[in-house]
Formats: structure tokens, C-alpha cells, sequence
């Protein structure tokens, strides 16, 4: 059951980046990874991490703004980016887990681009939590802080990755902007 689902996922998005081939994206793929032969699987990699990261850094700036219109962009631009990775560069194992972080991460994207900001915030902090295992499975070459909440999620704490030093509170915005703390920086 679940096997045939992800297989199915698996030709559904052969298919979709087979149909996106055209466009100018793909096309700059291909010449990255051909001035890259040396280093291409891990390069390439990172490469494509940045398109997803950078997505959600657009959403999570929209938070920090209180700007739901600017979250609902970020997320569809989150659920393009996904879309097109090209997963078929990934053995089966990371395969398998990129999946999984890929149909959860869509799934929250697409419950934040329907909602108001408060529901928005709610799903930020799961899809934070899939942006982590990202990182961790492939990398990320993109330098990025890890921050803390205490008082987010009903006082549970939430975390959240920012390219910015500076403490910009994306659960509260300008209720309490400077709420958090960095608890790593990566890269
Ligand atoms: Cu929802």
C-alpha cells in the first residue's frame, strides 16, 4: 500500500519534471552540473536545497511581517521549488526519506497558502521541523540560524531557521519581534 503510493508519487513527479524540462530553471541546472563534474552529486545537491530554502525563508520573512499575502507566495513558491528538485539524482534510502520530508512539507505548504496567519504560524512550526531533516539528509551551502522561541506554540517553544543574525520573530511579528534566541548557526 504505502509502496505503491510512493511509486506513484515517484511517476508523478518523473512526469512533472519531464513536462518542466522546457523552462528556463532546468535548463541552468543542466549547466551547473556540467561546470561541476568533479563535485556534482553533493554540489548538485546543496544547489537544489537552496531553491526549497530559499522558499521558505520568503515565507518566514512574510511571517516577520505580518504579511499573509507575502506567506501564501512563499508557500507556492515553497511547493514549486519541491516540485522541481530533481530527486532522481538520490539513492534509494535518501530517496525514500526525501519523500517523506517532500509529502509533508507539501502538505503544510498548501495549509499555509489557504489560511489566515495564525493557522499560517501553526504549520510554520512543522514545516520548520521538515526544513531541519532537509538540511540534514542533504546539506545546505546557504548559512542559516538556527533560533528558538520559548513563548511560541503555547509556551512549547518553536524553533525556525533565518539567513539573518538579528532575532526576527516569525510566530509573533511585531507583537514581540526580538522574542528568541540563535541556538546554532550552520555554515
Ligand atoms: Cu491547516
Amino acid at each position: 500500500m504505502r509502496k505503491s503510493t510512493i511509486t506513484f508519487a515517484i511517476l508523478a513527479m518523473s512526469f512533472l519534471s519531464l513536462t518542466s524540462c522546457k523552462d528556463n530553471k532546468k535548463e541552468e541546472h543542466h549547466t551547473t552540473v556540467e561546470n561541476n563534474k568533479s563535485i556534482e552529486t553533493t554540489h548538485s545537491e546543496n544547489k537544489e536545497t537552496t531553491q526549497i530554502i530559499e522558499a521558505y525563508l520568503q515565507l518566514k520573512n512574510g511571517l516577520v511581517a505580518d504579511d499573509k499575502e507575502a506567506v501564501t507566495k512563499g508557500a507556492n513558491q515553497l511547493n514549486t521549488a519541491f516540485t522541481e528538485f530533481d530527486m532522481k539524482q538520490l539513492d534509494g534510502n535518501t530517496h525514500e526519506k526525501y519523500m517523506k520530508i517532500y509529502n509533508s512539507a507539501k502538505e503544510h505548504a498548501v495549509h499555509i497558502s489557504t489560511s489566515e496567519i495564525a493557522h499560517q504560524r501553526e504549520h510554520f512550526i512543522d514545516l520548520t521541523s521538515d526544513i531541519s531533516d532537509l538540511i540534514a539528509l542533504l546539506g545546505t551551502s546557504k548559512t542559516l540560524y538556527q533560533d528558538f522561541c520559548p513563548m511560541a506554540n503555547e509556551f512549547k517553544g518553536a524553533y525556525w531557521f533565518s539567513e539573518v543574525k538579528d532575532i526576527k520573530n516569525p510566530y509573533f511579528g511585531a507583537k514581540m519581534m526580538t522574542c528568541g534566541a540563535v541556538k546554532k548557526q550552520i555554515n
